[in-house]
């Protein structure tokens, strides 16, 4: 304990020094997003995130999440210095979508508009006509469809079919996954509300279609939280890393929140539904990260500029 608020006093200092703020996604560690708040920061989504860091007078943005999110910050603010606690923290759908097999497949379909999620690399993000989040895919594939347009989708599998499903746009998928929103089992779920039937479901469309399939709510981080604030349940059975329930605590101190079961594990798993890569951002990386030159984030100028407009599409489209 000692020892925390030591490393968060010298964290605190050290920001106030260099000009610069913490932004912290909602799957870090509780301990990363309380500092983030108590510093002037914020804890949100990655497209909150993005707009948060393009708004703020600071000079340095220190982005605690995975690296996807970090470069997007660099993609939006290139006049600002952007580090992370280590550039190792990255993401399995960023992983299994390489710049270059993606480009051919655009390729082979270049009838379609390509739409593709905010996880994924500057050089993906160039490759594509949309960027988009959890919190707006819906609404932009929606919109491209009434346009007439045939959509390539990357690289979530499972978002993509939620989004086919709900839109009936004709969409083309890339075949990438999340290793966390992957492993929640249906089955597992069922179990849970039979133990607790006054709670409703919350689910991350990230995970498999069975699962979206149980819930009382499908959406981004942020619609999850806000739909533990606004339904009048009194528990919940929440789909999605396990970093989210520092937010929904906080704003519901009165209601109570179970993690929804994953592969392998028993009814009440706390060990699992959770990033590996998002554990990464931790208090003793976030204390050096002024001292290390292993950290900036840098994004060619080139593939910034193209990657730019998917990216300001996303961040101007109004339903
Ligand atoms: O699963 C993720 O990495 C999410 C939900 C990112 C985000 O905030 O859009
Ligand atoms: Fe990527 Fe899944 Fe981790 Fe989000 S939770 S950063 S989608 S691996």
């Amino acid at each position: 304990e000692q020892e925390k608020s030591d490393y968060k006093a010298r964290i605190k200092a050290l920001l106030q020094q260099h000009n610069a703020v913490l932004v912290a996604h909602y799957y870090t560690d509780p301990i990363i997003q309380e500092l983030a708040e108590e510093t002037g920061g914020c804890v949100a989504d990655s497209l909150e995130m993005a707009r948060f860091g393009k708004e703020h007078p600071a000079d340095t943005l220190i982005v605690a999440g995975v690296k996807f999110m970090g470069e997007t910050a660099k993609i939006l603010t290139p006049h600002k210095r952007v580090l992370m606690p280590t550039l190792e923290a990255t993401c399995s759908l960023d992983i299994g979508c390489p710049a270059d097999e993606f480009s051919e497949f655009c390729d082979q379909h270049p009838d379609r508009t390509v739409v593709v999620y905010a996880n994924t690399s500057a050089a993906v993000k160039a490759r594509a006509d949309w960027v988009v989040t959890s919190s707006i895919a819906l609404d932009v594939v929606e919109h491209l469809d009434k346009c007439g347009e045939k959509i390539l989708w990357a690289p979530d599998k499972h978002l993509g079919a939620y989004v086919q499903k709900q839109t009936g746009a004709d969409v083309l998928l890339w075949d990438g996954a999340c290793i966390v929103h992957e492993e929640f089992k249906a089955r597992g779920i069922e179990d849970l509300k039979a133990l607790y039937p006054g709670a409703a479901v919350l689910v991350h469309p990230e995970s498999p279609q069975a699962v979206v399939e149980l819930a009382d709510v499908v959406g981004s981080t942020s619609q999850l939280i806000q739909a533990a604030e606004t339904l009048p349940n009194r528990e919940f059975i929440v789909a999605t890393d396990q970093g989210i329930f520092f937010k929904m605590q906080q704003r519901c101190p009165d209601k109570v929140f179970h993690v929804a079961p994953t592969a392998g594990s028993g009814a009440s798993c706390r060990s699992c539904a959770n990033c590996p890569w998002m554990a990464m951002n931790a208090l003793d990386n976030l204390a050096d990260v002024f001292e290390r030159t292993d950290n900036e984030i840098f994004v060619d100028e080139a593939l910034a500029e193209q990657a730019m407009r998917p990216l300001r599409r996303m961040l101007e489209f109004k339903k």
